[in-house]
């Protein structure tokens, strides 16, 4: 057997120290330790195999969630080298994976290092912060091992067989010391291989589940690319046309667009750089938009669908309904904003942009009756768009002349100071009158709803205006909407949906959470959306303070305990709550409006392209898929989370 050197020289005790740093400060590396921060550690490793796919040498990968939550990856790519590497004296395996940052710089110019997902740090992350990690490589006719614990070679690099077949296996154990929880979701799993291997065309990524009863399996392999992502995004929704467009640019910096017109109102675009989705948009977004609608208006005037009189459309006339998904490579790509997913190169824009006008004005040319399609679609956004201004004008002008902007039913609170304050909307006038007598006046503020539903996605702009119910939400939140919402003039840093537990409440609050996440969307996004939560159940007894239940478990949990004290269940008295107006003030506020006691559920944003789906289906115009929705998801919809 072939035993590589293992000496630790001044090199590996720098070595030992960069990933004790690691271990020590974790979250700067993979962001958190908590499940999201878990997940990190997959997309690591798998990150190295799809460079190995841009490379061009890797046709497979599969990932497996073994029984205990260990992970194995394995691709059939080259196999990570393992001769002994010049600068550190040890295997380039046992390099990479126990020198900080040293992926890219070993492997010479493969192309595009996506490594890292959100933080490009690679395998010596990962092996630091895993209990024990086993890398094993096939390549030049050989078997490879090397093991790992907590960031050390416990077994260096060692030839264990002979094989033809060249590729990488990567087995680890999360560090339970160091992470919250080790329990991988499989469900966050499958959907990040699945747009994976959206991105890279042809690149097939299989994912098993192993620990349960029930073993689960999914495999991804788009010959479409991106095509068929659109085609995917799309799935439930009517398109204008049948086929996406494509472009497909190669190059220094290869740009690969599918665009697909649908007869919603939404705009969806997806980016990516180096498969990261930017969700911040960036230059490549910008180059991007200003092709699309140069494009549009170029062709609407010469072949004079726009006349001379008319304005030219505005960039979001020609994106209503536009489902798209950009990705490009770029080889020192800038990362700026918030969450560092936007693009700052500025070079990109530029790129784009004449990608996108070559292509897309050779497509219209060829496909004069899509053009016509989506023309006049976008010429109808742009009388929606300036019925919206009248609408909005109006609305400015009547609060003007009534000398308030806040609508007439809002009962405010005295404080002023946005971070400290909070709204509740409330269904019906019965649990308005409760919510108003019960609240703290201080700091709560209370809007109850009336007026007829708006199904917001059906509707376009100017009809949510002029609609009676939204209205006063618009006016309340004090923000503005749409294009013009700014998310530094909320009223309230609270913006609570209080709706009774049954269908009817779960519809008002589908109904409000489409219509922040379509038009106030930087509300959700910065987590100023809540769902409070009133009791199912009260036990109650005579000399016993009364118990609130917030589900059936909690219901099953109280009795067992009182039965512990000698409470027997036929002793009590079980209320179940129908609606918010059972509750009287008092009630109110002690299960759902005190900040001490009440449950709230902050809406998160966790996927964009989940969210969409699930407000597509739920208050789309198809039957089929919100029927197979609401069966799959029905033991969920108690708790409607976006
Ligand atoms: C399951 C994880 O890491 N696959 C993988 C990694 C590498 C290569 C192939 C590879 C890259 C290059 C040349 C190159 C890596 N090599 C290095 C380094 N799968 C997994 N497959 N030969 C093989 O980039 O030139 C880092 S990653 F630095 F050693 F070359």
């Amino acid at each position: 057997m072939e035993k590589f050197e293992h000496e630790y020289g001044a090199n590996q005790i720098q070595v030992l120290e960069g990933l004790e740093a690691v271990r020590k400060r974790p979250g700067m590396y993979i962001g958190s330790v908590s499940v999201r921060g878990l997940h990190h550690l997959v997309y690591e490793i798998v990150d190295n195999s799809v460079d190995e796919a841009l490379a061009g040498y890797c046709k497979n990968i599969h990932v497996i969630i073994e029984p205990g939550n260990i992970i194995s990856v394995e691709d059939d790519g080259r196999g990570i080298p393992v001769e002994i590497h010049p600068k550190t004296g040890l295997s380039t395996v046992e390099t990479v994976y126990t020198v900080l940052h040293a992926g890219g710089k070993f492997g010479g110019d493969s192309g595009y290092k996506v490594s890292g997902g959100l933080h490009g740090v690679g395998s010596s992350v990962v092996n630091a912060l895993s209990e024990w990690t086993e890398v094993t490589v096939q390549r030049d006719g050989g078997i490879y091992q090397i093991s790992f614990e907590r960031g050390k070679t416990v077994k260096p690099l060692t030839r264990i067989g002979d094989s033809d077949k060249t590729g990488t296996k990567v087995r680890f154990f999360a560090d339970g010391t160091i992470f919250e929880t080790l329990d991988y979701e499989y469900e966050v799993l499958e959907k990040r291989f699945r747009e994976m291997a959206f991105l890279t065309k042809g690149l097939r990524i299989t994912i098993e589940d192993l620990r349960g009863e029930t073993p689960q399996k999914a495999e991804f392999c788009y010959e479409g690319g991106l095509n068929s992502f659109v085609e995917f995004l799309n799935k439930n929704k009517e398109k204008l046309h049948n086929e996406p467009i494509y472009i497909d640019k190669a190059g220094e910096f290869p740009i690969e667009i599918a665009i697909q017109y649908t007869t919603s109102y939404n705009e969806n675009i997806y980016s990516f750089v180096n498969n990261i989705n930017t969700i911040e948009g960036g230059t490549h977004l910008e180059g991007f938009k200003r092709g699309l609608t140069k494009v549009f208006n170029d062709y609407a005037r010469s072949h004079n669908i726009l006349k001379e009189k008319d304005q030219n459309l505005q960039g979001e006339d020609i994106r209503e309904g536009i489902t798209a998904v950009i990705s490009v490579k770029v080889k020192e790509p800038q990362f700026e904003g918030q969450t560092k997913t936007k693009l700052g190169n500025s070079e990109v824009t530029g790129l784009v942009q004449s990608a996108v006008n070559d292509a897309l004005a050779t497509f219209l040319e060829e496909n004069p009756s899509v053009a016509k399609a989506i023309l006049e679609k976008c010429i109808s956004a742009s009388r929606a768009r300036e019925a919206a201004r009248k609408a909005r004008e109006l609305v400015r002008k009547k609060n003007a002349l009534e000398g308030s902007t806040l609508p007439g039913k809002l009962a405010d609170c005295s404080g002023k100071d946005p971070e400290q304050c909070e709204v509740y909307i409330v269904e019906g006038d019965s649990a308005g009158g409760s919510a108003k007598q019960g609240r703290d006046r201080r700091f709560q503020a209370i809007l109850p709803l009336w007026g007829k539903m708006l199904n917001v996605e059906k509707s376009r702009a100017d009809k949510i205006y002029n609609n009676d119910k939204l209205q006063p939400v618009i006016l309340a939140v004090g923000a503005g909407i749409g294009a013009d919402f700014d998310i530094t003039k909320i009223r309230y840093g609270k913006v609570i949906i209080m709706a009774d537990a049954d269908v009817d409440g779960a519809h008002i609050r589908t109904l409000l959470l489409t219509f922040f996440y379509r038009y106030m969307r930087p509300l959700i996004e910065n987590g100023n959306v809540y769902l409070a939560q009133p009791p199912l159940y009260k036990l109650s007894k005579k000399g016993m303070e009364d118990i609130y239940c917030y589900t059936d478990e909690d219901l099953e949990k109280s009795y067992k305990e009182l039965e512990k004290k000698g409470i027997a269940r036929d002793q009590l008295n079980l209320q179940r709550y129908k609606g918010l107006g059972e509750m009287n003030p008092e009630q109110l506020w002690e299960t759902t409006m005190n900040p001490e006691t009440r449950i709230l559920v902050k809406v998160k944003l966790e996927d964009a392209i989940q969210a969409d789906e699930i407000f597509t289906v739920l208050m789309g115009d198809e039957i089929a898929p919100r029927r197979e929705f609401i069966e799959k998801n029905a033991k969920y919809v108690k708790n409607l989370d976006i």
